[in-house]
């Protein structure tokens, strides 16, 4: 690959004057609030993505991005599991300081305290309409979690989203409904919601009873209630006229995403636009349903990149395109296997999903947190592929920064202010990062350094290389970017030096300066 810092922005006098790279349009000035949208795909892998590398399938609509924009090679999630990676995301604080950041429950209460700010809060200090539409997963509700049946608060409005529509869990999670804004959509008050993530509910059939039911066979855990013929994480009756059909989700969460875009398209907004795709359940509209060659995780991509395509088109369309930052990422790295029977293995067909990186999602390897990633801001970002050490944990003060919204010190803690390498303005690396997943990882110029954990060293559900090791790891990422050679044995020094930038990093509860 080439080298660092590789991209120079056309922009350099103000980010916010147009034209930089197009003499035509020199005089052109667009407002000082570009739009911002935020596609974030669930599971996806570095290697998933054809701008990335992968040929076995190919992502378009993604790819324009990378050719409108920054293709970054190192942008990373801040954990290898969805939760924790969008906690720490939509908060600016490393998820691993917070009990009850794991992967949160189908009931869970919200996890983010409201009195806290989040990248929500910052746009609409700067006047923008926030909207956040797709997976939530950050749990709902108050202490005895959400009331599906009544007002669902506090949740996206408390946290600075004006405007929600979501899955609350995940796909394969109960409850198996939307909620749009505080209420689940659809709700027949007769025939009330009830969940329940320990003891049976209703008499409805458990994939665990009556496989025969299922049109696609759960293969650990999901062996829960049966709804639309899949079984699910928990037990759930009720709320039937309200229940999704998952054929119909990304059509129905895209939609959502393009009025939101619409309706605000004459003042600046930020929407967060969720996908489900490529969780499991994988159950694509039948538009894309064995269209890949590479069974349902395959046709799964090809449903995501056409979500991407249709929010891209509407953005041209409405004219929005040039005065729009669309960043695309992922919350984790690629798993095959995650619960259900689904041709991701049988069919993989030498498709590589973590590129060249070890390990899948739940690993402390990089394929856990090392995601696609790439920023487009068309006449302002000139397109091109760096290297720069990036991480989704700096959305937050990046985006501050550029608004000039001013962040406390409390606010935000690890989130840093790397909006000019964000932009291909600067090459200059984070100067040392966090990834969690089950160990905690620190990365420092070309070192990254795991922790020493005891767990197995390849999970026997999902069978991805879990990263655990009772030693400490040292890997050199720039000679060793598949972490095959552990060098802690003959660098001592090293191990030391970035063991004690992670405990400083835990002891002083936060990483900004
Ligand atoms: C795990 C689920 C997995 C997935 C994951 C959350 C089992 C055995 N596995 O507990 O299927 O739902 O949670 O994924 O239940 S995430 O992308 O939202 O973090
Ligand atoms: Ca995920």
């Amino acid at each position: 690959m080439s080298n660092k810092a590789v991209i120079s922005c056309c922009v350099a006098m103000s980010p916010f004057i147009l034209g930089g790279c197009n003499p035509a349009a020199k005089e052109k000035k667009v407002p000082a609030k570009p739009n911002v949208v935020l596609i974030y795909i669930d599971d996806l892998g570095f290697g998933d993505v054809s701008c990335n590398g992968a040929t076995k399938v190919s992502t378009p609509n993604v790819d324009r991005i990378a050719a409108e924009g920054i293709r970054f090679s190192n942008g990373h999630a801040s954990s290898a599991t969805c939760t924790p990676s969008r906690f720490s995301m939509l908060t600016g604080q490393y998820a691993f300081r917070q009990q009850g950041t794991g992967i949160a429950p189908g009931d869970a209460s919200l996890i983010i305290d409201p009195e806290r700010i989040t990248i929500a809060d910052i746009f609409q200090k700067a006047g923008y309409k926030t909207g956040v539409v797709g997976k939530w997963h950050l749990g709902l509700g108050g202490q005895e979690g959400p009331d599906w049946n009544g007002d669902i608060y506090p949740g996206p409005r408390e946290l600075g989203f004006d405007y929600s529509f979501l899955i609350p869990a995940t796909g394969d999670r109960v409850p198996c409904v939307y909620v749009e804004n505080q209420r689940v959509v659809g709700l027949d008050p007769n025939d009330p919601i009830q969940v329940s993530f320990e003891e049976k509910i209703g008499n409805e059939p458990t994939g665990k009873d009556h496989p025969e039911l299922l049109k696609q066979m759960w293969s650990h855990g999901h062996n829960f209630t049966i709804i639309n013929g899949i079984s699910r994480i928990g037990y759930m009756s009720g709320g039937k006229a309200a229940r999704w059909v998952d054929e119909d989700m990304a059509d129905m969460i895209t939609g959502k995403a393009l009025n939101f875009i619409e309706q605000h398209q004459k003042e600046p907004f930020f929407l967060y636009f969720s996908t489900h795709d490529i969780h499991v359940p994988r159950v694509p509209h039948s538009r894309f349903a064995g269209k890949s060659g590479l069974g349902y995780r395959g046709d799964a991509i090809l449903q995501m990149d056409w979500c991407v395509g249709q929010v891209l088109d509407k953005l041209e369309q409405l004219g929005l395109k040039e005065n729009t930052v669309v960043i695309f990422s992922s919350d984790n790295g690629p798993v095959l296997d995650d619960g259900y029977v689904d041709e991701a293995v049988t069919k993989l067909n030498g498709h590589n999903p973590s590129g060249p990186l070890r390990g899948g999602k739940y690993s402390a390897f990089d394929a856990g947190t090392r995601v696609p990633f790439l920023i487009s801001w068309p006449g302002i970002i000139k397109p091109g592929v760096s290297e720069t050490l990036v991480s989704q944990v700096d959305f937050m003060a990046s985006f501050a920064h550029m608004l000039n919204v001013p962040l406390e010190e409390s606010d935000a803690p690890d989130s840093f202010n790397t909006l000019d390498a964000f932009l291909g303005k600067s090459g200059k690396d984070r100067d040392h990062l966090i990834e969690h997943a089950g160990a905690l990882s620190v990365i420092k110029g070309e070192w990254k350094y795991i922790e020493p954990k005891n767990g197995p060293r390849i999970s026997k559900n999902t069978n991805i290389e879990m990263g655990n090791d009772p030693e400490p790891q040292l890997y050199n990422l720039k000679d060793d970017i598949g972490e095959i050679r552990n060098l802690a044995a003959g660098n001592p020094e090293k191990v030391k030096e970035l063991a004690s930038i992670l405990q400083e990093i835990r002891d002083r509860g936060r990483s900004r300066q």
